[in-house]
């Protein structure tokens, strides 16, 4: 934050940027387009809340020294005071009210499912790993840990992405971290969302849903990458699941971001 804020003083950051790096408050820098609405949403929440702190601080602390021990009167009482009452109503609702406006916006974007997505992935998550399901190509990836074969989801940049998940056993939750999105695994449901992921990376994936003893072997890696890449992968994955491993790992080396 300090960087940024010299940065503004002097010439470089803009004024989004340094309330980001501000306030960004634990949040990843978004990576899909609906990552970036609900980033927006988690800013303006956060920004109403600190407004509101901030009021606060202040009205205690001009109290505090107004209304300071002087004498042994009571200070002048202001009950029944029906234009601070009112004010007292009327500002939380129209916080509350814009609040819940924009998250419902944001909600509404962020679950939007459109017509044709360029990638359907079908995502099974189970006692304890994943499998993704390239729909459209007919091909899958099994993540087996114990056999040395990890889950890895690979998925284009700047294309419109469905998943469809199901869990043939207990509840799990996919999670990327990266693109500020989980959504339960449930079994006999199938749960649908899209994202367009919008920056090329290896990103890692998660099950957010305490489901058994090795809950925490449920990882995963999710690799955005060029559709070239992505054509090359899935023909390759067609053909020999584990060269097509390989090959990836040489056109983009584990890590790159
Ligand atoms: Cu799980």
């Amino acid at each position: 934050m300090a960087a940024c804020v010299t940065a503004l003083l002097t010439s470089g950051c803009s004024g989004r940027q340094a309330y980001e790096n501000a306030f960004g408050l634990g949040w990843p820098k978004p990576k899909t387009i609906e990552a970036q609405t609900m980033y927006d949403v988690w800013l303006g929440t956060v920004a109403a809340a600190a407004a509101v702190g901030l009021a606060m601080y202040v009205l205690i602390a001009w109290t505090v020294i107004r209304d300071r021990k002087k004498s042994d009167e009571l200070p002048r009482q202001v009950r029944y005071n029906l234009p601070i009452e009112v004010l007292y109503t009327v500002v939380p609702f129209v916080i509350i009210a814009v609040l819940f406006f924009y998250t419902a916006v944001g909600e509404n974007k962020v679950n939007k499912l459109t017509k044709n997505p360029d990638v359907t992935i079908g995502v099974v998550g189970f006692q304890w790993n994943w499998q993704f399901n390239y729909v459209n190509d007919k091909v899958q990836v099994t993540g087996a840990p114990a056999a040395g074969q990890e889950a890895q989801l690979v998925i284009p940049v700047d294309k419109r992405i469905r998943f469809i998940e199901t869990s043939p056993d207990v509840i799990h939750s996919f999670w990327v971290p990266d693109f500020l999105f989980k959504r339960d695994v449930i079994p006999g449901r199938l749960n649908s969302f899209e994202i367009t992921p919008t920056a090329v990376g290896t990103y890692t994936g998660r099950c957010a849903e305490l489901c058994g003893e090795k809950h925490d072997r449920m990882n995963f890696t999710v690799k955005v990458v060029t559709e070239q890449v992505y054509q090359d992968y899935i023909t390759t994955l067609k053909a020999d699941p584990n060269a097509a491993a390989n090959a990836l790992s040489a056109a983009i080396p584990t890590g790159s971001n």
